[in-house]
């Protein structure tokens, strides 16, 4: 398993929480991907398109020995077995996984981009991406990922709703 890469997680239709944890665990279903770490779960405000109901987001880290493109076809498969429909841009969506880095590369192509081209702008991803790596590099960008966020604007639409660590503690992994 020799690349790394960081998944954001979003939904925001139907059982938001199940949604996730059933995305997890069909990645991790597959031999090629293993599941190093995961955020707490936040409840964000919606950004672009904002008359929709709220969402759940959080962050993963994993290692695979897929290609960046096969990791795609892998989470685009998920997003339509958990029912996802893409009707409206950046609208309600049972779930959406995103390629946020993937090992240090830049991947410019028609059907991917990594590193995710709005991760930087949006606190939903900053903040769960942060909680598990602070140290975290991203190609091409000099300024630390904290600093980055700190000069975001809209950090309170971004409140945590299942620790990682707490009293209500979650496992991802079913069994
Ligand atoms: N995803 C979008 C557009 N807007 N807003 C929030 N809060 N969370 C998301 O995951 C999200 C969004 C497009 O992918
Ligand atoms: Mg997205
Ligand atoms: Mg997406």
């Amino acid at each position: 398993m020799e690349n790394t890469a960081f998944i954001a997680l979003g939904s925001n239709i139907g059982n938001r929480y199940d949604n996730m944890v059933n995305a997890i665990n069909k990645l991790i279903q597959n031999p090629s991907i293993q599941l190093v770490n995961f955020s707490s779960i936040y409840e964000t405000d919606p950004v672009g398109y904002e008359d929709q109901d709220l969402f759940l987001n959080m962050v993963i880290m994993v290692k695979t020995s897929l290609k960046a493109i096969e990791l795609l076809d892998i989470c685009l498969k998920i997003e339509i077995e958990l029912g996802r429909k893409r009707e409206i841009v950046w609208g309600p969506r049972t779930i959406d996984l995103d390629i946020l880095t993937y090992n240090q590369e830049n991947i410019v192509s028609e059907k991917l981009n990594v590193p995710h081209p709005r991760m930087l702008e949006r606190a939903f991803v900053m903040i769960p991406l942060l909680e598990i790596d602070p140290n975290l590099c991203i190609p091409e960008v000099e300024k630390p990922l904290n600093i980055l966020l700190n000069e975001l604007p809209d950090k309170e639409g971004v409140r945590i709703w299942k620790r990682k660590n707490g009293e209500d503690v979650f496992v991802p992994i079913g069994s």
